[in-house]
């Protein structure tokens, strides 16, 4: 069983010292991974960045992290990079890890992902030029979210993205900017690429759980939504089985565990 400690949108600011590192290094001995799902800082400077680098360095469990559109938003997302990189965090995008614990090998796929709705009520390929490229691009960063879990080499993938894959968890935002918030075209790239649990972030007000169409679990761990300082799955064999009081069959679905005590 591998632990996996979640949170995104914590939207560090240059007041917030001493806010975050409390929570990372309470998830000694609670978990074996921590997962960032974007919006690390409020409005992506440097300065921002810098922080958040702050907080996590000397984590005592690797930490990995995808950038969200607040992290975009001042052009400096490769100086942000940067800056959590030289701090040991591995930053995806489009790209993946894999974390040994306890001898298995825990893969993770991560990409910022984008807008563009869901069945139904999605953008399309078609009209103007703008229009057009804001489609093109959702389908591109799937598609390499897709190759990037596909070219794991690992025992258990899991997906990290900061814009939602399925509508289920964007429950409780207004249902008219549900396209901005996610596509289908992530949870495609689950369900192709094996991810058995997907988190992500970006609606700060929707709900924690759904399943993609090919029934990968699918959190959405905004910090809002989640309601503590970080959520806790587990996944791979030996992880208790939703609801279920004895154990699994392996590969075991990801179940939610207790949230840690860190403050
Ligand atoms: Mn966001």
């Amino acid at each position: 069983m591998m632990r996996i400690a979640a949170v995104g949108d914590i939207h560090l600011g240059t007041d917030s010292a001493g806010t975050f590192a409390p929570v990372v290094r309470g998830l000694a001995g609670c978990a074996d991974v921590l997962l960032l799902a974007g919006d690390l800082t409020q409005h992506g400077l440097p300065a921002e960045a810098d922080v958040v680098a702050a907080e996590v360095a000397g984590a005592p469990l690797p930490v990995i992290a995808v950038l969200g559109n607040h992290d975009y938003h001042s052009n400096a997302e490769s100086e942000i990079t940067a800056i959590l990189t030289a701090a040991g965090v591995t930053v995806l995008e489009g790209t993946g890890t894999v974390v040994d614990v306890d001898g298995a090998r825990l893969g993770i796929a991560g990409v910022k992902g984008f807008g563009g709705g869901f069945a139904g009520a999605s953008g399309s390929d078609f009209g103007e030029p703008l229009m057009k490229a804001f489609v093109r691009h959702t389908k591109e960063v799937a598609t390499r979210l897709r190759n990037a879990l596909e070219a794991l080499d690992c025992d258990t993938r899991v997906a990290l993205t900061h814009y939602a894959p399925i509508p289920d968890t964007l429950i409780g935002e207004r249902a008219e900017i549900y396209p901005f918030l996610g596509s289908y075209h992530l949870a495609e790239a689950l369900d192709a690429g094996g991810a058995v649990l997907a988190l992500h972030g970006h609606a700060h007000a929707g709900s924690e759980r759904g399943s993609t169409a090919g029934g990968v679990p699918v959190r959405n761990v905004a910090r809002p939504v989640i309601g503590k300082p970080c959520a806790l799955y587990a996944v791979g064999s030996g992880a208790p089985a939703e609801g279920a009081r004895t154990p699994a069959p392996s590969p075991a679905p990801a179940v939610d565990l207790a949230a840690p005590t860190a403050s």
